[in-house]
């Protein structure tokens, strides 16, 4: 039986020095590298929590109550690409009314919509990419007919989940549109260990599962527009007041009306981020023999082919271990399969087909 990585409370050496690695490039924004002064470890001072940034402010919850705060003087930044929804801010309050982020804690880890480089040295390097921060476990939330529920979408939030260091979960919403299909594609994530549950805001069937696995964490919606994120929040909380999209009929998308990422407390020490519809997420900068580290089911193999930079791609069935175990029927195929289209996309190769026999 094959390890599956942080999936399993099983960690091998790989992913535990996977995990050093996201640990020492998460939280490295620019402002780390031009104001050492502004992130700090801890501190004893009064700290709030950013709910929402907007350009120049930030909503923070702080002492049981909303503020709107600026980013300290002389901080040459912009507050939206600087805090993100689950930072943990210290405030400094000037007038009755006037609050400023005086210090950010260090962040246990951040969501970005791509790796995040942290070679690139240009200012603000990679922050307007980030979503949010802090994140406990992220709820990759698919939903049944509209939109379609596809497994690419799911396979590259993981490859990027698993690169942040954040623990997953996935939600099949509008559970009541459910089909035999969707059942297979879940199949495929149950199969490797990742908690799935299925819901539906309509029937309120499956909330308590699902706060199940959000109580007492700092958890995060991802996921496209239209699938019920929104609704699932409102689901949470209790209330209707979190506005969702309307699906159009036509395109079976979502209307943007989440458009920026929103921190919600719906239980003690129990939150949740909603988030717009994300479009893309960019993985280009992932190099073509890193892809096979992000699919925790060919660990166990890793080192057994006949060539040593095998990528488990054109290279012949004979002398790849991977292909024979997706041939047995080890490795699903369409796990396999995602690995090769994301694999093509990174190395660009528009000739792949997905059916070829390789
Ligand atoms: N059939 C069905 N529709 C749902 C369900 N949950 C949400 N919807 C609908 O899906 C649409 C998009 O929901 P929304 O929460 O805005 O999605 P978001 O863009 O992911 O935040 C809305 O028209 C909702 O009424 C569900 O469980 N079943
Ligand atoms: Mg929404
Ligand atoms: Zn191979």
């Amino acid at each position: 039986m094959p390890h599956y990585g942080r999936y399993d409370s099983t960690q091998t050496k790989k992913s535990k020095e996977k995990k050093e690695r996201a640990k020492t490039k998460s939280g490295k924004g620019n402002i780390e590298q031009t104001d050492n002064q502004f992130i700090i470890k801890r501190t004893n001072e009064a700290t709030g929590t950013i709910v929402e940034t907007k350009y120049n402010e930030a909503t923070i919850l702080y002492k049981g109550k909303l503020i709107t705060a600026h980013l300290k003087k002389g901080l040459n930044a912009v507050c939206n690409q600087t805090v993100f929804p689950g930072d943990i801010v210290v405030i400094k309050q000037e007038q009755p009314d006037e609050y400023y982020i005086n210090n950010l804690i260090k962040r246990k880890n951040v969501l970005a919509r791509t790796k995040i480089d942290s070679t690139r040295k240009s200012p603000n390097a990679g922050t307007s990419r980030n979503i949010a921060t802090n994140i406990d476990v992220a709820v990759i939330v698919v939903s049944a007919k509209t939109p379609p529920l596809h497994p690419k979408f799911i396979d590259r939030y993981l490859m990027l989940l698993q690169y942040n260091n954040i623990d997953c979960a996935i939600c099949l919403n509008k559970a009541d549109l459910k089909t035999e299909e969707d059942e297979k594609v879940l199949d495929i994530y149950r199969k490797i260990k990742i908690p799935v549950v299925e819901t539906s805001t309509i029937n309120s069937t499956g909330i308590e599962n699902l706060k199940d696995i959000l109580r007492g964490k700092q958890a995060i919606f991802v996921g496209h527009s239209g699938v019920g994120k929104s609704s699932l929040t409102n689901a949470l909380m209790e209330t209707d007041e979190i506005k969702t999209s309307h699906v159009s009929e036509k395109s079976g998308k979502g209307r943007h009306t989440t458009t920026t990422s929103k921190y919600y407390i719906w239980d003690e020490n129990s939150s949740i981020i909603d988030t717009p519809g994300i479009r893309s997420l960019d993985i280009s900068d992932f190099k073509p023999n890193e892809i096979k580290e992000y699919f925790p089911e060919f660990e166990d193999w890793e080192g057994r082919c006949k060539y040593s930079n095998c990528l488990h791609y054109r290279e012949p069935m004979e002398s790849c271990i991977i292909k024979q175990a997706v041939k047995s029927g080890i490795i699903t195929k369409e796990r396999y399969d995602s690995y090769i289209r994301i694999l093509s996309d990174v190395i660009n190769d528009v000739n792949i087909d997905i059916n070829e026999e390789r």
